[in-house]
């Protein structure tokens, strides 16, 4: 997406597009799952099912120019930040039309055509990469803004605070968006930090923190929007918590052992992102039961024919083996 998107119901194109960003997020993590269980993919995988709505939400108020950094559950806020869903499938399928030639799999994509700066797989770690970046940003006048997303267990690593801090007295043009999808792990947040929300940390470094509901996409933008503003306008960071859920395990060899299925339940059937947006729009009147189930058919679609890419793309050259390592 080029420009900027108002958060307002009013325009039903822009609308109708988030609603299919979301469902195709989701719709191409329900293929990489089946993909992993038939053997076709390697490694392990971090899927953001149930988390839609930020990646899709604080996107879309990016202009291309503007930088995202994410996690080791990245591919939700790749596909929202304009990456391509073939390109991305046959990177996780090892081929060499992926991003990274199909050396690098789902938490080490990058593409920075669209101003994704990467995916990364040690917790914490893009918080230092995001303020860098920004202050290049600043230094250089680059008028581009920075978002950065993480997850709550990543705000207990010390390069949270330290990004952080630099970021506020350097007023840099970043937005800190910290996915508590209520787990780090196996770990429940509620364990892990002694104070009921992480928006109150920013009181410490002095800048804005907001408290949200990460799967209200309208919510999400708003949001996002007022800080992305305040950090063009040279006045600094915003630390924004969205609270949302993961509805599958941490990752592939995960059984979930640490919380209970009712709770599970509970988000899918009151909190799913796309269901609330779709309801929404239903009541708004801008679309209606069957022309949301005529998108899910096209999503599918979409995805289908990105499998099929990437099924149809040869596997790295032996040749190329030793290209693009760093050592
Ligand atoms: C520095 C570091 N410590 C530990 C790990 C192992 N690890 C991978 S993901 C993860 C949990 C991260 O939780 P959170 O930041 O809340 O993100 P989420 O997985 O919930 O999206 C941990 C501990 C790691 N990759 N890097």
């Amino acid at each position: 997406m080029e420009k900027t998107v108002k958060s307002t119901l009013s325009n039903k194109e822009e609308m109708l597009e988030l609603l299919h960003q979301m469902q195709v997020i989701r719709t191409f993590e329900e293929q990489v799952e089946k993909l992993f269980q038939a053997g076709e993919i390697g490694g392990t995988m971090h899927l953001c099912i149930g988390q839609e709505a930020s990646a899709v939400g604080a996107c879309s108020v990016l202009e291309r120019k503007d930088k995202i950094i994410t996690t080791h559950r990245g591919h939700g806020h790749s596909i929202a930040k304009g990456m391509d869903i073939g390109r991305m499938m046959a990177e996780l399928l090892g081929r060499a039309t992926g991003y990274c030639h199909g050396k690098g799999g789902s938490m080490h994509i990058a593409d920075l055509d669209v101003g994704h700066l990467g995916a990364n797989g040690i917790v914490g770690a893009g918080l230092p990469i995001a303020t860098g970046a920004a202050l290049a940003s600043k230094m250089k006048d680059l008028g581009y803004v920075v978002v950065c997303f993480f997850g709550d267990g990543a705000t207990n690593e010390g390069a949270f605070h330290e990004a952080l801090n630099l970021a506020s007295i350097w007023d840099l043009p970043v937005v800190f968006i910290c996915e508590n999808n209520q787990y780090g792990m196996s770990g429940s947040v509620k364990e892990m930090i002694n104070i009921e929300h992480i928006a109150t940390r920013a009181t410490s470094y002095g800048i804005p923190g907001k408290l949200i509901d990460g799967n209200d996409i309208i919510q999400v933008m708003e949001t996002v929007q007022e800080a992305v503003e305040r950090a063009r306008r040279g006045e600094g960071p915003t630390l924004i918590e969205a609270e949302t859920y993961r509805w599958r395990g941490h990752s592939r060899s995960d059984a979930r052992k640490y919380r209970t299925r009712e709770e599970e339940a509970f988000w899918r059937k009151n909190r799913d992102p796309i269901a609330l947006f779709k309801n929404k729009l239903i009541v708004e009147e801008i679309i209606t039961e069957e022309d949301f189930a005529q998108l899910v058919e096209q999503v599918q679609k979409e995805v289908n024919d990105a499998v099929e890419f990437a099924r149809n793309s040869p596997m790295p050259s032996i040749d190329s083996l030793e290209n693009d390592v760093y050592a």
